[in-house]
């Protein structure tokens, strides 16, 4: 029997934009929110939508990334087609590509159409790694379904003067594709609103057929860069398939009011500290906290995060932040920052607007804001982060163009 749909998750991208975070792990396995990593939202978005049979293709720099999703994502057993597999690039499997890594977004597909072969789904649905939203996905794809159509296209409107970095679409009344631009110098705007362009989400669902068909031509072509968005998906629109598009805002989530509008790229540091900084807000516009959409994360064994003070110190406090389990805030004090697990933060410690990655020491007296640690740092007693930015820099911290300071992955000082 074949299965309905089996889900494919793009997790090859280099994401160096975001560098420091991702000097040493892949993007989708950066931190965020104080106990998740990027790649479970999708993977959330998967399992809540019941789709349970998923493939994660991994490329650069994915050590933290296997970890994670072997040891954390662990599923299956019983069901034939309820699996989370992480699969590498497998170079030869392919005889005459040789020794390859995925050359690009549909290569990656291309490379592993062996798995689609044998486990001959209906339909492929094909996501990127990368970004942080909620999506019921069974909602696209009882549209694409309906539809009848070969390939349906999540798509977003965003801000005219950021559509540049994105595939641009056009759509008609009944939301066919009619045009498609990757990454267009001029975007062309959503008709009357100049404001606006439609983009694509770089979420796609397949019929399997057409999706075999347009990669076995793609892989023989010589003059392709063997990408979704530059190479299938403009081909695939003039030779006449069938490509819907899939208005994001109007995706049903459980539990949810109003229109779903949160979909983030956290493509640059700056981008990253915004979205996390919404997440301690009152009411923030990405909800961690709505049990109709669970949203698992790895599980430790962490004990409870405790606010102690020693004898003549202040009580630890914290106001306006997210902390997770095993931290001691020890006489410290935490304002509007997201502390991840097994953080100390000691006597007459400040830590405003910050985001502490796993087992950070703050000293005595310290003092950050603006700041983003990674994990493994001790900051002695009495330093200051955040304050003076070309000290910061020449210690060697990444200081963004918003003024955010990170502090690298076990830096000593
Ligand atoms: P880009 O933003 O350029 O455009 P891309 O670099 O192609 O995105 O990455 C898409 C996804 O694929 C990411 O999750 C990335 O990690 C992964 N990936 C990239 N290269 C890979 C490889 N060689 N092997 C495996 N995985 C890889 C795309 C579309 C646009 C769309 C934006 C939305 O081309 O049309 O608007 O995504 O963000």
């Amino acid at each position: 029997m074949s299965m309905r749909v089996l889900g494919m998750i793009l997790a090859g991208g280099q994401g160096s934009r975001l560098f420091p975070l991702t000097a040493k792990r892949a993007k989708p396995s950066v931190p965020f929110g104080a106990r998740y990593r990027i790649i479970d939202f999708v993977l959330n978005n998967f399992l809540n939508s019941g789709i349970y049979g998923i493939y994660v293709l991994t490329q650069f720099k994915a050590q933290s990334l296997t970890e994670h999703v072997q040891r954390h994502w662990r599923f299956g057993g019983f069901l034939e087609d309820a699996f989370i597999l992480l699969v590498p690039a497998q170079m030869y499997r392919y005889e005459e590509l040789g020794p390859v890594w995925y050359r690009g977004t549909a290569d990656a597909i291309y490379q592993n159409l062996h798995l689609i072969n044998n486990h001959k789904p209906e339909n492929v649905a094909i996501f990127g790694g990368d970004h942080i939203f909620k999506m019921n996905i069974a909602h696209m794809l009882d549209y694409h379904n309906d539809h009848r159509a070969d390939l349906t296209i999540a798509a977003y409107p965003v801000p005219i003067e950021q559509a540049s970095r994105f595939g641009v679409l056009q759509v008609d009344d009944q939301w066919r594709m009619v045009g498609f631009q990757e990454k267009p110098k001029n975007p062309t705007p959503i008709p009357g609103k100049p404001d606006l362009a439609l983009v694509s989400m770089g979420n796609y669902i397949f019929r399997t057929e057409p999706l075999v068909e347009k990669l076995e031509h793609d892989a023989k072509d010589p003059n392709s860069s063997h990408d979704f968005g530059k190479d299938v998906i403009p081909r695939a629109l003039s030779e006449g398939y069938r490509i819907q598009v899939y208005d994001f805002k109007r995706n049903p989530i459980p539990g949810q009011q109003g229109p779903n509008t949160y979909w983030r790229d956290v493509g640059t540091v700056d981008a990253y500290f915004e979205a996390s900084m919404d997440l301690i807000q009152v009411t923030p516009e990405f909800d961690l906290y709505n049990p109709e959409w669970p949203l698992r994360a790895a599980n430790f064994n962490s004990p409870p995060a405790k606010f102690v003070h020693e004898a003549g110190a202040r009580t630890g406090q914290a106001f306006n932040s997210l902390i997770a389990g095993g931290c001691i805030i020890s006489g410290g004090t935490i304002r509007e920052s997201v502390i991840f697990r097994r953080n100390r933060i000691n006597s007459y410690a400040l830590v405003e607007r910050s985001i502490l990655f796993d087992e950070v020491e703050v000293g005595r007296y310290a003092k950050l804001r603006n700041t983003i640690v990674d994990k493994n740092v001790s900051i002695p007693p009495h330093t200051e982060i955040g304050y003076d930015l070309e000290a910061d820099r020449a210690r060697g911290f990444t200081v963004t163009a918003e003024g955010i300071v990170v502090v690298p992955k076990s830096y000593r000082f």
